[in-house]
């Protein structure tokens, strides 16, 4: 693949939610940037587009909302059933990945009758993953406006525009970080636009039989498939006001030459798989130059693992800090260690914890507990499920300063799973007046509003011989 730089655009914050009607004629989209023009999937040396297409991207505290304009001198479609496949017909597609991960990314497709297609991706079809149609996005709001007739070819048409509100709370699942996103956070998206050439038949339109279709995007993938999501635009989400926005507002994430350069290797490795059945296991077995890694303090590292390998690689962040990157055969892409930040806000927690126990404070102790009827505690066999009542059970069994003692948390293993998710491993010991308590835990924290809490808890307790 010829590498194409993706494009970036900066989604502002709507201060009012555009009317979704297929309108573009919304306050907030007239103060929206436009993407550029929509270019050929393969990219720019590939020809024009026949129609102009270009989108607008907004967001607020519920939604992510994307407008398009597409140019349609006929306007038509066929499709009426939820998630038939869209591209069949003329259409607009999304494609979001919160985390650039390259797996478990979105999709949406929408044809000119208003018809969506939702599907959900755990990897890339060529990876292995196969879609899930059964991924819905509850409370989607979509619209379509028609610039012309629609299945009308006695007439020419202008084109339609969309608009599309898509709640967090569904991208949400996923998306191994905030949702909505905090003010700088990047997203890989792109979009496309399936456009079949057609012929007019019996007064109806016919699409012409074994002619391909074109594929417009936002930011050219550089080959015919929008399922490789590295190639993905980049969006940054801002929190700035229209009169305070700032041109040079998008900043490059300093990781990306670095994942870029693994993703070559990435794709260097299929190719070698292919030709000699068995992974590469050094840049000089792809042939790749050693110029493509000149800016980093090592060159990459390469490991075979049960599964395939993987290729590590430190990517300088230019304040004397690095990131280590891993890429693995699948094209899962990720940061080792880049989760020191939120041990230490995990470690914190726990000792504010203890100190509010200590205090003989259950109401205090309670509030990194998650505030929620879903949160969980289980112990000694049982399943205690809500806030509420886990905390009703702590007054119940330590109703005083003395019988709640001296708490101390020891052995702690901190796992950050994803961004927002995390394990704690360790041991609790309880020492009062006349006996001592201890056992072992497992605590699960998810970062919630951009807090950490337990959502669930699971501590047992060591029966000592006394009380046998
Ligand atoms: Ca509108
Ligand atoms: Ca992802
Ligand atoms: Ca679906």
């Amino acid at each position: 693949m010829k590498p194409i730089q993706p494009q970036r655009y900066v989604c502002y914050r709507a201060e009012n939610p555009p009317k979704i009607d297929g309108r573009l004629d919304d306050k907030v989209w007239k103060s929206a940037p436009s993407t550029v023009e929509f270019a050929d999937i393969e990219g720019p040396d590939h020809p024009r587009p026949r129609f102009r297409t270009t989108a607008k991207m907004m967001w607020d505290a519920d939604y992510f909302y994307i407008a398009v304009q597409m140019e349609e001198p006929h306007v038509w479609g066929t499709l009426i059933k939820h998630d038939s496949v869209i591209f069949h017909d003329n259409d607009f597609e999304v494609f979001i990945d919160p985390n650039g991960d390259n797996h478990q990314y979105y999709e949406f497709e929408l044809n000119a009758l208003n018809t969506g297609w939702d599907l959900f991706l755990p990897r890339p079809y060529s990876d292995g993953g196969g879609a899930d149609d059964g991924w819905e996005i509850p409370g989607l709001k979509t619209a379509v406006h028609i610039d012309g007739t629609l299945n009308d070819p006695s007439d020419i048409d202008k084109g339609w525009s969309v608009e599309i509100a898509i709640p967090w709370r569904a991208l949400q699942q996923h998306a191994h970080r905030p949702a909505p996103p905090r003010n700088g956070d990047q997203w890989r998206v792109n979009f496309s636009r399936v456009e079949w050439e057609h012929k007019i038949e019996a007064g109806k339109y016919q699409k012409v039989k074994g002619k391909r279709e074109d594929n417009w995007v936002w930011s050219p993938q550089g080959i015919i498939n929008m399922h490789r999501p590295e190639r993905w635009g980049y969006v940054q989400f801002s929190e700035s006001k229209g009169d305070k926005r700032d041109k040079n507002e998008f900043k490059v994430d300093p990781t990306e030459p670095g994942r870029e350069a693994l993703m070559e290797i990435y794709h260097k490795q299929k190719s070698f798989k292919t030709k000699n059945k068995r992974w590469a296991s050094s840049l000089d077995e792809l042939q790749l130059p050693a110029t493509l890694f000149a800016g980093f303090p090592i060159p990459p590292q390469f490991e075979s693992t049960a599964s395939g390998y993987q290729v590590s690689l430190d990517i300088p962040l230019g304040d004397n800090r690095k990131h280590q990157w891993r890429v693995r055969q699948d094209s899962r892409l990720w940061a080792v260690g880049r989760w020191e930040k939120h041990m230490d806000r995990i470690e914190a927690t726990l000792k504010r914890q203890a100190a509010a126990w200590n205090k003989g404070d259950i109401d205090a102790f309670m509030q990194d507990y998650w505030k929620s009827e879903q949160l969980t505690f289980s112990s000694g066999g049982k399943t205690t499920r809500g806030w509420k009542a886990t905390k009703e059970r702590y007054h119940l069994r330590y109703p005083t300063k003395e019988k709640m003692g001296q708490l101390t948390f020891s052995k702690l293993e901190v796992s950050v799973l994803e961004e927002t998710s995390a394990m704690v491993l360790g041991r609790w010991h309880l020492k009062r007046a006349d006996d001592e308590l201890e056992g072992n835990f497992s605590l699960v924290f998810r970062q919630i509003d951009g807090r950490w809490v337990i959502v669930h808890d699971h501590s047992s307790l060591e029966k000592n011989e006394e009380e046998g």
